[in-house]
């Protein structure tokens, strides 16, 4: 697949899953610049450059996406030679995919020692490294069972209840609007992340804050499980995490709503959990109250754009 196709599913969201994106992302630039002739250093650079704009201009909120971006292409600018950057990118693209999935296994790990036998976890949308945690527990021989949300309007519960209901998992499915009716039969929360800020708010798909809200007021633990590169070192000097609003076609066909000009549709596709609502964010450097995503930041990941390309500083 070219970079210009994985963009392009990265928009339609064909890619999804924070993870998957940032996984995907690395990938086409490691193929992009095998595959690119050679015209010589600069050349290289600039189309690299390039790319790496086509991919980050696809959508806003996963970190994961410039996070990945900026490991892959780490220290290219000191490369001397075509050959070298080519090779450089090729080792941090593979370097970082090894790594994601290997810490979506590390997270597993931690989620399901906090899973108890006989435990009824609540999740939303549709987040590799939370059923990771859930599939490990049942694949350890404890009986659990999920309560799993539709997730309006794109309703990636489906894929949810699909992964589920293959490992044979018992689950009980619900609309997005039950989820407080249902909190008092759940005994943990397990959500993903997109993002999550210096001050360890999580930046989830929307309806993630609900459900912490009504976990908290139900006192039930909310657990995220979230790779170290989710968490957004822009926020460090105040930046926002940008939520992305997508057409309001996906939530009342257009020719529905054009019988109600009154009426905006609004759908903005993700939320932001504020840390009080959070009880841990389960990494693969293990687990930490949201208070520590400074230092995770710190230990984990590297800090602008402009490591990689000085002039865009
Ligand atoms: C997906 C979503 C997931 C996170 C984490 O939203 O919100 O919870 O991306 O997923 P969308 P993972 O479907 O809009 O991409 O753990 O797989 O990285």
């Amino acid at each position: 697949m070219s970079l210009l196709q994985t963009a392009e599913q990265i928009k339609t969201m064909q890619i999804r899953g924070a993870g998957k994106i940032a996984r995907e992302a690395a990938a086409a630039l490691r193929d992009h610049a095998e595959n690119l002739p050679e015209h010589g250093l600069s050349v290289f650079f600039s189309a690299m450059e390039d790319a790496a704009d086509i991919l980050l201009a696809t959508r806003p909120t996963a970190v994961s996406l410039p996070n990945a971006v900026h490991q892959v292409l780490r220290g290219l600018s000191s490369a001397k030679t075509e050959e070298e950057a080519r090779t450089l990118v090729k080792n941090q693209a593979d370097a970082f995919i090894t790594s994601s999935n290997e810490a979506v296994r590390k997270i597993a790990e931690i989620c399901a020692a906090r899973i108890k036998d006989g435990m009824t976890i609540m999740t939303h949308c549709n987040s590799k490294a939370a059923l990771a945690g859930i599939l490990l527990a049942k694949e350890q021989g404890k009986t659990i069972s999920v309560i799993a949300t539709e997730v309006r309007p794109w309703n990636q519960g489906r894929l949810t209840i699909q992964t589920l209901n293959d490992h044979e998992i018992p689950t009980t499915y619900i609309v997005d609007s039950a989820v407080r009716t249902f909190m008092k039969e759940a005994d943990l929360v397990i959500v993903g992340a997109d993002a999550v800020t210096v001050k360890g708010a999580v930046v989830n798909k929307i309806g993630t804050s609900q459900i912490a809200l009504a976990a908290h007021e139900a006192r039930k633990n909310v657990l995220v499980a979230a790779e170290t590169y989710k968490f957004a070192p822009q926020t460090i000097l105040g930046k926002h995490i940008e939520i992305e609003e997508r057409p309001a076609s996906e939530v009342l066909p257009d020719d529905a709503a054009e019988k109600l000009p009154f009426v905006t549709v609004r759908n903005p596709v993700f939320d932001v959990t504020p840390a009080r609502y959070i009880d841990l964010i389960v990494t693969e450097a293990g687990a930490v109250p949201p208070e520590a995503a400074y230092t995770i930041m710190q230990n984990h990941l590297g800090f602008d754009m402009k490591d990689y390309f000085p002039e865009k500083s």
